[in-house]
């Protein structure tokens, strides 16, 4: 099965990046990357340095990594670069995703140390400048008022678009809009699977909201009609942050360190307040509405990637995703079953994610749940041995959905088959 995944990161490789699925999503998407450059650690380290290098020639002049780098033309896919409007050199979406760059950062460059490589010390270092440059950017931007937590501004910055978790915040976006809507994803896949239009009406009224403030941070704070304290982007920023660190003792200044360890600290700081022992779960902040957001979805469990935990919340941890997996053909799923917005086909509402899988088992394994973070694994490398390298599985019956081929399905077997 592994030549299977080599095969599909060759057949998806554009000239050094790799897009996420043909047609579907035909440029560089900014997650997905990093996680396809830890799949191509495991066996060709240069085309994992490629990966990262293509998507920092995306990064602005103000440090922010866009979403999606629009190398070259496509027209399968909407909202396209004349949609955004942003003026960077190469044609970028204006809004950002998780940085799993410095966790990738990291792997690239052990992997590339381990082999002996000459230039891996030379190539780490400027990527891991552009990752610095990216943090202070997540810090400044994003976490204006230094409460340890960074914000999303648009529900495709989380990387779970339709997930349950936006469902109120999304409510209060108006569905007017002054770019026509020409979704080409429904053209793709079964529109069963796919995100509503109702939400894609939503999704471009901010993108023009945006726009209209020039994608000028500061302006773009001020202005945002949906604005929430994430604990999943916060978790990976501050799980990057650490990895960045670890790369920092030998590739680094002092002050660069130190600036490392004071985000480091604040982040995990402000993580670890969102804790809710009633939930057994962490939750995420509405700044506009100044609510808790209870929706139980895969990012409540995100936070396990960057804190240690206490032996109470580790009990409960435990206790809730197994609650999640119960019943369950394949897990994790990303909303609960239990809840009532659970929809075990459509997208972010139940199916299962890989690499959601992937970084869940991580956070485990660093906690101490060594037992649960396998059963995920071998969940995931079986469901995916059974069904190909889908997007997205159904949990309840471990079909496989969305688009095929899909890179970042494909890295995620690579490293969890290990
Ligand atoms: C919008 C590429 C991306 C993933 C996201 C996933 C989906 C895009 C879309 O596809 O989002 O960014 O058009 O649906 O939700 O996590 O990075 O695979």
């Amino acid at each position: 099965m592994s030549e299977a995944a080599w095969a599909i990161l060759a057949e998806n490789d554009r000239g050094g990046y790799t897009v996420p699925t043909a047609h579907l999503y035909p440029f560089q998407w900014n997650w997905d990357s990093a996680f396809v450059a830890i799949g191509f650690a495991t066996y060709d380290i240069d085309r994992a340095y490629r990966e990262l290098e293509r998507l920092a020639e995306g990064q602005w002049d103000d440090g922010m990594i866009p979403h999606i780098i629009f190398h070259a033309p496509s027209d399968t896919y909407f909202p396209g670069p004349e949609v955004w409007g942003t003026r960077h050199r190469i044609p970028t979406s204006g809004i950002t995703q998780p940085p799993v760059f410095g966790m990738a950062l990291r792997q690239v460059h052990e992997a590339a140390s381990a082999a002996g490589r000459p230039d891996a010390v030379e190539r780490t270092r400027k990527l891991f400048q552009n990752a610095l440059r990216s943090h202070r950017w997540w810090l400044r931007a994003r976490d204006p008022e230094g409460t340890g937590l960074v914000s999303i501004l648009h529900p495709w910055e989380s990387g779970s678009d339709n997930s349950p978790a936006w469902d109120e915040a999304l409510k209060r976006v108006p569905t007017s809009t002054k770019t026509t809507i020409r979704r080409k994803d429904t053209g793709h896949v079964d529109a069963a699977m796919r995100p509503r239009d109702e939400d894609y009406q939503r999704f471009i009224h901010l993108v023009d909201v945006y726009r209209e403030c020039e994608w000028d941070p500061a302006r773009q704070w001020e202005a945002a009609p949906f604005k929430i304290a994430d604990v999943q982007m916060t978790g990976i920023l501050a799980r990057s942050t650490a990895d960045l660190l670890i790369l920092a003792q030998s590739l680094s200044s002092p002050e660069e360190r130190g600036e490392l360890e004071r985000m480091h600290q604040v982040l995990t700081e402000g993580l670890a307040r969102r804790w809710r022992q009633d939930l057994s779960r962490f939750v995420s902040r509405d700044l506009v509405s100044h609510r808790d957001v209870e929706a139980p979805t895969q990012a409540c469990f995100i936070p396990l990637v960057a804190l240690t935990l206490d032996d109470q919340q580790r009990r409960a941890i435990r206790s809730e995703i197994k609650r999640w997996l119960d019943g369950m053909v394949v897990g994790v799923p990303s909303t609960a079953p239990f809840s009532p917005a659970f929809e075990p086909k459509r997208y972010w509402r139940g199916p299962v994610w890989a690499v959601v899988n992937w970084l869940i088992s991580d956070g485990l394994r660093m906690n101490g749940s060594e037992d649960l973070a396998r059963e995920i694994e071998q969940g995931t490398v079986q469901a995916i041995e059974r069904a190909g390298f889908c997007e997205y599985f159904d949990p309840t019956t471990g079909e496989g959905l969305g688009g095929g081929t899909f890179s970042w399905t494909a890295a995620a077997y690579l490293v969890l088959s290990q």
